[in-house]
């Protein structure tokens, strides 16, 4: 007899966690749409997103119907959230309200 031993090595995607980063980018309060970097972005259910303020001036990531937000940041400061259902998620600064994102989770 032959033995034959095969090893698949899959991660599926719907379980492989990642980190996903997101600029608040310079210039940033007249942007709009352009504020967040990447916009939109496509993530996992249980992917954790990390914003950092990379403009000058403070700013907040704060959801549409506020189920997340974060506090001011300053520059350099990240906030993290972690998407634990799928959905479209809508957020802006509340300093800013023309700066507008969007998080699609599968
Ligand atoms: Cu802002």
């Amino acid at each position: 007899m032959l033995a034959l031993t095969i090893t698949i090595s899959i991660i599926p995607s719907a379980y492989a966690q990642s980190n996903n980063e997101i600029s608040i980018v310079s210039d940033t309060s007249t942007l709009a749409d352009k504020a967040y970097d990447p916009n939109p972005l496509t993530i996992n259910q249980d992917d954790t997103v990390t914003w950092t303020n990379k403009d000058f001036g403070i700013h907040t990531v704060t959801e549409n119907q506020e189920l997340f937000g974060s506090e001011d940041l300053r520059p350099d400061q990240t906030f993290d959230h972690t998407f634990d259902s799928s959905g479209t998620y809508y957020y802006h600064c509340k300093l800013h309200p023309t700066m507008t994102g969007k998080i699609f989770v599968n």
